[in-house]
């Protein structure tokens, strides 16, 4: 998963301390002219000159030591020494080149437009004009770049908690969720997913065939009720989604049943007959959470999807089903950014236990930050 933004930033962040404008730390009258410098030089001969140069800079030993164990080859010690504690400064002028090839990488990598300018520009004011030791500088962009996505993706939050404390109390109501999205995004998988997780958790489930509309989808989800032994309440096709959505609820209220899925037709986000259809879906049966189901792979399209879906019926969260199939991450950051809703599941695979629990740290590992 998400490989290519991996790959891609280590490679910027290395190019961008290669390319930038370099400071030479030392003094000037203490600046050892390359044709002083004795090739070769004994390891302890070059340590003894370069400390005697270099009392006044910070302890660099450790530098020093693992330079020792370099083969010795071609470039002379004092070279080695001084390349790693040159400084770095980015100037504006480097910012406008490397801050550029940092949004087409974001873009490559399905981070919307707003998301990679917001992105770019947050980094320039936290990097343009610091020095940084040559040696850091590609940690140090990685740590605020780290910083900027991390802050982009809202914390998700403990749906077990949340059933928790709505069924523990003595009314006896189910929890309510309720799956949108376009067509052939995985809120019918999804729904099983989440349904087989809850049941691991010891949540009794009844799912709801409120896609009334796609040839098989009733006959679909009752297969995946089947198979993770869970009910299905259905109606005919054709029949109000809300109304099958509605029977539900009143089943899992009879029959003590913790939560009800109810699974939806994908619609396209721009029909806005359809979204009034969910709309009303969503008033009728008042669900405790609404999870909007997107692709990992869509991209950009996918934001113009959670805008409409959230627009619609105001969505608590969202699942981000295919990341097993997506090389690149970004649609993550774009949707959390655009919608300020957590990611709050990864569908990865097409088995029932392929979903995780959206874990921003290891999201933000996953990029190689
Ligand atoms: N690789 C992979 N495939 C998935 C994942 N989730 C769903 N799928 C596959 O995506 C296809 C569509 O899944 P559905 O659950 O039918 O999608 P849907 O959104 O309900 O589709 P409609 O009801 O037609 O809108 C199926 O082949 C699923 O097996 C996932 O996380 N990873
Ligand atoms: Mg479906």
């Amino acid at each position: 998963m998400f490989k290519f933004f991996k790959d891609k930033i280590g490679r910027w962040a290395k190019k961008i301390s290669e390319g930038s404008e370099v400071k030479d730390l030392r003094e000037p009258e203490k600046i050892v002219e390359k044709k002083e410098i004795p090739v070769p030089m004994k390891f302890n001969e070059g340590m003894k000159q370069f400390q005697s140069d270099t009392d006044k800079l910070e302890d660099i030993s450790e530098e020093v030591e693992e330079i020792a164990k370099e083969e010795p080859g071609t470039r002379g010690f004092f070279e080695k020494v001084t390349s790693r504690i040159q400084k770095v400064k980015i100037s504006d002028d480097d910012f406008e080149i490397y801050g550029e090839e940092l949004r087409m990488l974001l873009l490559e990598n399905n981070v919307a437009f707003e998301v990679a300018d917001k992105v770019v520009a947050q980094l320039e004011g936290e990097i343009v004009g610091k020095e940084f030791l040559r040696k850091e500088i590609e940690a140090e962009i990685r740590d605020v770049l780290k910083g900027i996505i991390s802050d982009i993706l809202i914390e998700p939050f403990d749906i077990v908690e949340r059933i928790k404390e709505k069924t523990q109390d003595q009314s006896k109501e189910p929890f309510i969720f309720l799956f949108v999205g376009t067509n052939g995004t995985g809120k019918t998988t999804t729904v099983a997913k989440i349904a087989s997780f809850l049941t691991k958790k010891g949540f009794s489930c009844v799912l709801a065939a409120a896609d009334t509309f796609r040839a098989a989808s009733i006959e679909q989800l009752k297969y995946h009720g089947k198979r993770i032994d869970v009910k299905v309440i259905s109606q005919d096709y054709g029949a109000d989604p809300a109304s099958v959505g509605f029977d539900a609820i009143q089943y899992a209220k009879k029959n003590f049943i913790d939560c009800v899925l109810i699974d939806t037709a994908g619609r396209m986000h721009t029909s806005k007959n359809l979204l009034k259809e969910i709309e009303k879906v969503a008033k009728v049966c008042k669900p405790d959470l609404k999870f909007f189901v997107g692709e990992s792979i869509t991209g950009n399209d996918a934001v113009e999807q959670v805008k409409s879906f959230d627009w619609a019926v105001q969505i608590d969260g969202i699942v981000l089903t295919k990341a097993d199939i997506d090389e690149k991450g970004g649609t993550a950051l774009s949707l959390g950014y655009v919608t300020k809703k957590p990611i709050l599941f990864l569908g990865t695979g097409q088995e029932y236990n392929k979903i995780e629990v959206f874990n921003k740290e290891k999201f933000l590992k996953e990029l190689g930050l």
